[in-house]
């Protein structure tokens, strides 16, 4: 094994993590998904599968917290003047609310309104970055990249949702800027039980071509900080 590399025990091969090098990202763990009256409810989905994986998020998150190393927070939202929502996405479908319009949360999937903010559990702390993106990919139109460079981060954890829609395309745009990405199994999630199977089928078949999937305790077990306990 290189120097300064650990491995993840991962699928379909280890996964060579760069402690240095390694950031997790969570994906628009945001109520407007997660919660009765916002966005992903208005599209007909059970809005109750996303609130079961919170506990295996949350403790993702602890993980990286404890070793030191960067979480960053995503959210799927536009501006209020609705100037970076593009006609063919806000008319897209037949939904309850579209976005922009206001629900019992505020207005659905905008900025700064209630039911676009991180559920509680999850909520970022100080330090942490959040990136507002208009899509459903974390590069496209946002400043993650440049914080990435800064940062000096070539390898991203994902957690959050949904998995086959804004998880696998953010993936599929790190991949080809040239991330190494480990999706961990248990912290991400669907509407659709057999597309959350298909995603993580498709994105480490063929070698790993879009990246790794992991379970979280193999990646909270091999990033925690050694021997800090015994007096
Ligand atoms: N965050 C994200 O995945 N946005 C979506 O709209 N997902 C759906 O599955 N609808």
């Amino acid at each position: 094994m290189a120097e300064g590399i650990i491995e993840i025990k991962a699928e379909p091969f280890a996964f060579p993590a760069k402690p240095d090098a390694l950031a997790l990202i969570v994906i628009d763990m945001q109520r407007d998904f997660a919660e009765p009256g916002g966005f992903g409810a208005s599209l007909g989905n059970d809005v109750g599968r996303i609130t079961r994986i919170v506990p295996d998020v949350k403790r993702l998150i602890q993980g990286f917290r404890d070793a030191g190393l960067p979480v960053i927070h995503t959210m799927e939202c536009h501006k209020p003047d609705l100037s970076d929502l593009p006609p063919a996405k806000r008319d897209r479908g037949n939904p309850t609310l579209r976005i922009g319009d206001v629900g019992p949360m505020g207005r659905v999937l905008i900025s700064g309104e209630p039911g676009t903010a991180i559920i509680s559990e999850l909520a970022p702390i100080d330090g942490e970055v959040v990136i507002e993106k208009p899509g459903k990919g974390a590069f496209y139109a946002t400043e993650l990249g440049d914080v990435l460079k800064a940062k000096g981060i070539s390898q991203l954890v994902f957690a959050g949702v949904t998995t086959e829609v804004c998880v696998q395309t953010t993936m599929r745009e790190a991949n080809d800027r040239g991330y190494e990405c480990l999706l961990a199994e248990e912290a991400t999630e669907s509407y659709f039980p057999e597309f959350k199977v298909a995603a993580i089928a498709m994105i480490r078949a063929q070698g790993a071509i879009v990246g790794w999937t992991a379970h979280v305790d193999d990646i909270l077990e091999r990033i925690a900080p050694k021997g800090g306990t015994d007096a």
